[in-house]
């Protein structure tokens, strides 16, 4: 290390109360330049402080002052460069100020160069960087991928078994401070049947599966979870989301005979389009009054359990109209179609049906697969 060597002298004078003075270091006298192997600590500013403004950040001082007037200035961004002017500094003084509250999740951090020139401005000093580190505060809650996730669980699943996972993120600095780190817990279920804690979250993951076996059909068929999340890893800032959990009916199962399933898929991303609602109706003859048999919500897959359990497939016409506005709406993006239907056959109740969609919000393609 070498700064000794070359004279910096880093000043901290009660360091609560007074800022940092900054002198430049000894140049070589016209000789070959010094290598620039010398370090100036970044400064830290915390963001959004409440001023009053300008506020004294540090002084930067040249030796040359005792031998000649000395007159500072500074450069590049946040100085003379975009966002101009938030620092400055005094020209006689050399006073660095910080004219307007910082924004870490902005701009975390301003490099400057300070000059020292003479009267007649000639340089006295080679410029000096100035780094400025902006250091955070907890000024930003979590807030959630979703308003509603949705998710289905085959009732019997045993402890353990993964349902779904919830995402927030937050703004706030997560590396060196703990304002950014999200937990996650579950603060209501309802109803509470068979019993309460039928759900656990990992706090770190977001991932929600089943805690306690009992899951069945016919005695809840919905479950509702309040979700929170929260920074400082649990104890900061919080937001909330609901979850609603679909228990599926024994010989539902994708694992079993159940026939007529979906596939939906975001062809603007090209990704599974996941939390978008699907329902099934059948066309009474003669019709034309449609019923509804089920409502199903793809999943991070873009799938859902099938559509119709085994051996409850009748011949006639079905349709299954798929809510794709609300999943664009979802997306911040405006679709062409409210929802789109799709109307189809079953000739044969044996065979198994598979209607795949593909969506943008212009367009969409659906076929026969299998
Ligand atoms: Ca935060
Ligand atoms: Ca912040």
């Amino acid at each position: 290390m070498s700064p000794c060597t070359f004279a910096l002298l880093l000043l901290f004078l009660l360091p609560d109360t007074a800022p940092n003075v900054l002198t430049f270091p000894k140049s070589s006298h016209g000789l070959r330049r010094q290598k620039r192997d010398w370090v100036i600590p970044p400064i830290n500013c915390p963001e959004n402080d409440r001023g009053p403004f300008p506020k004294q950040v540090a002084q930067i001082r040249s030796n040359k002052d005792k031998e000649t007037k000395v007159f500072y200035s500074i450069m590049g961004q946040g100085a003379d460069s975009y966002p101009v002017g938030v620092f400055t500094i005094e020209r006689e003084t050399g006073w660095l100020k910080v004219t307007k509250p910082l924004d870490r999740e902005e701009i975390d951090k301003y490099i400057l160069f300070s000059h020292a020139v003479s009267a007649n401005g000639q340089p006295l000093e080679d410029p000096m960087e100035i780094i400025i580190t902006v250091t955070d505060r907890n000024d930003n809650a979590p807030v959630f991928t979703e308003a509603v996730y949705h998710g289905t669980v085959q009732e019997g699943a045993k402890p353990g078994t993964p349902v779904l996972q919830v995402l927030a993120t937050d703004a706030d600095d997560a590396v060196y401070s703990k304002n950014g780190a999200v937990a996650y817990s579950i603060l209501r279920q309802s109803p509470d049947q068979p019993q309460p804690h039928m759900f656990a979250i990992n706090s770190y993951t977001g991932v929600i599966s089943v805690a306690t076996a009992g899951l069945a059909a016919q005695v809840v068929l919905e479950y509702t979870l309040e979700i929170q999340a929260a920074d400082l890893e649990g104890q900061g800032l919080q937001a909330t989301t609901t979850v609603l959990i679909k228990v599926q009916a024994e010989g539902m199962s994708e694992t079993g005979n159940g026939s007529l399933t979906t596939h939906v898929l975001n062809t603007v991303t090209g990704l599974p389009a996941s939390s978008l609602s699907v329902r099934l109706a059948q066309l009474q003859e003669p019709g034309p009054q449609w019923t509804e048999l089920v409502e199903r919500w793809t999943d991070h897959d873009g799938r859902c359990p099938p559509f119709l359990a085994s051996g409850q497939a009748k011949a006639g016409t079905y349709k299954l109209r798929f809510e794709t506005a609300a999943y664009w709406q979802g997306l911040g993006h405006t679709s062409f179609y409210p929802f789109v239907e799709v109307v189809f056959t079953i000739t044969d109740p044996a065979q198994k049906l598979h209607i795949p969609l593909l969506i943008s919000p212009y367009s969409y393609t659906t076929y026969r697969g299998s």
